[in-house]
């Protein structure tokens, strides 16, 4: 059976687009509140394959997306080099922060493949159980969005830390960068082996960097990981997304040689036709917050995308994640909104 959203990635367009939601498995269902109140700790439902099929399958059950993502975290790789790592209720993640090549000697990629083994095993069993027109996405975070946290310890909005260390250590920043290009395309790469058919790679900090900062950062490490996956894995479709790059976009489309590029909600949509479009496939873009308005404030922007986007090649998406406020009747509106869309 054809996958409308591998057949968009490879250039063959249909009349609706494919669609799929970031965080579409997580806290606004309530099959994924209640397992998860069951088993604890988020860091071992990751590593519990049966548990991950499960949770990664539950909106495709309720919602048939035309993709299903990979449940797990951008933070499994600091947690695979050895840096601990814990998501606390209502905090989110908590790590011991490295902040010098001293702490990087702590870190190692000797363990990467064995620790992460239970995340390939979830793909593997994802391929056996997932609905034959429903493609599923591996993932990572790009080396930038990953070493905040890694420097920071947690969440945060400036990433002071992190920026300190690149901008007044700039050969000690690259060392952790690179052990993070290493360990993110052995990762994808893996992956790709277990049975994801398309990768994206979530930069979501990325619109933090000034000018040349995002250049070094951002585009560098990312086009240094797509070399290495597409050296192995040719066909493999990649989507980068940048957030909060700006017209910084434009270069990342450029210069990193990704197949998509996922937009956040302030992207204008003609813009990314005009400039974007003709080099990759776009995704996205709805604001998110929409998703909790519902109602024709919803649909109309929904309907504004895919009318300006879907001469060429789009996969509907949001502009970022789905929030735990969201009703899940909204989502469900949404799909039957898309899968019902025509251009005229
Ligand atoms: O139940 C819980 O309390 C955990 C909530 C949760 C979930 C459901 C976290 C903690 N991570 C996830 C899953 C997740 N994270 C997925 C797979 C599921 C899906 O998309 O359907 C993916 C792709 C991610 C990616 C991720 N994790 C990103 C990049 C995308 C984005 O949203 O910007 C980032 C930045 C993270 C870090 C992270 N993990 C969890 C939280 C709360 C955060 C954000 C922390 C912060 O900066 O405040």
């Amino acid at each position: 059976m054809t996958k409308l959203f591998l057949e968009t990635l490879n250039g063959n367009f249909s009349a609706r687009p494919p669609f799929w939601f970031m965080r579409q498995a997580g806290r606004y269902l309530p099959e994924y509140r209640k397992l998860r109140a069951k088993l604890g700790g988020f860091l071992d439902m990751v590593y519990s394959p049966k548990d991950a099929i499960e949770i990664t399958l539950q909106p495709i059950r309720r919602y048939h997306m035309d993709a299903a993502i990979l449940f797990s975290d951008i933070l499994v790789i600091p947690d695979a080099l050895g840096q601990n790592v814990s998501f606390v209720e209502g905090t989110g993640p908590v790590l011991d922060p490295v902040t010098s090549v001293a702490d990087l000697k702590s870190l190692s990629v000797n363990n990467l493949h064995t620790h992460l083994n239970p995340v390939y095993q979830t793909i593997s069993g994802l391929r056996k159980e997932l609905p034959d027109d429903v493609a599923l996405i591996g993932f990572a975070g790009a080396p930038w969005t990953v070493a905040t946290y890694m420097v920071e310890g947690h969440g945060s909005k400036d990433h002071t830390a992190a920026k300190d260390w690149a901008y007044g250590d700039e050969a000690g920043f690259s060392a952790l960068i690179d052990l993070l290009i290493d360990s993110t395309s052995e990762y994808l790469i893996a992956q790709v082996n277990a049975g994801a058919e398309a990768l994206q790679i979530f930069d979501t900090w990325a619109g933090s960097l000034a000018e040349g900062e995002f250049d070094k950062w951002v585009i560098a490490p990312t086009r240094e990981i797509v070399r290495r996956v597409k050296a192995e894995h040719p066909e493999i479709k990649i989507i980068g997304f940048p957030r909060g790059a700006g017209i910084g976009y434009e270069r990342f489309v450029k210069d990193t040689g990704v197949d998509a590029v996922s937009l956040d909600a302030g992207v204008p949509l003609i813009w990314a036709r005009d400039v974007l479009q003709p080099h990759v496939v776009v995704q996205g873009n709805m604001d998110p917050r929409l998703l909790v308005t519902g109602g024709s404030r919803m649909t109309d922007q929904a309907q504004k995308i895919m009318s300006t986007l879907n001469d060429g090649g789009l996969i509907f998406n949001l502009g970022h994640g789905i929030t735990p406020d969201v009703p899940p009747a909204h989502v469900g509106d949404m799909a039957a909104l898309i899968k019902g869309w025509s251009k005229n």
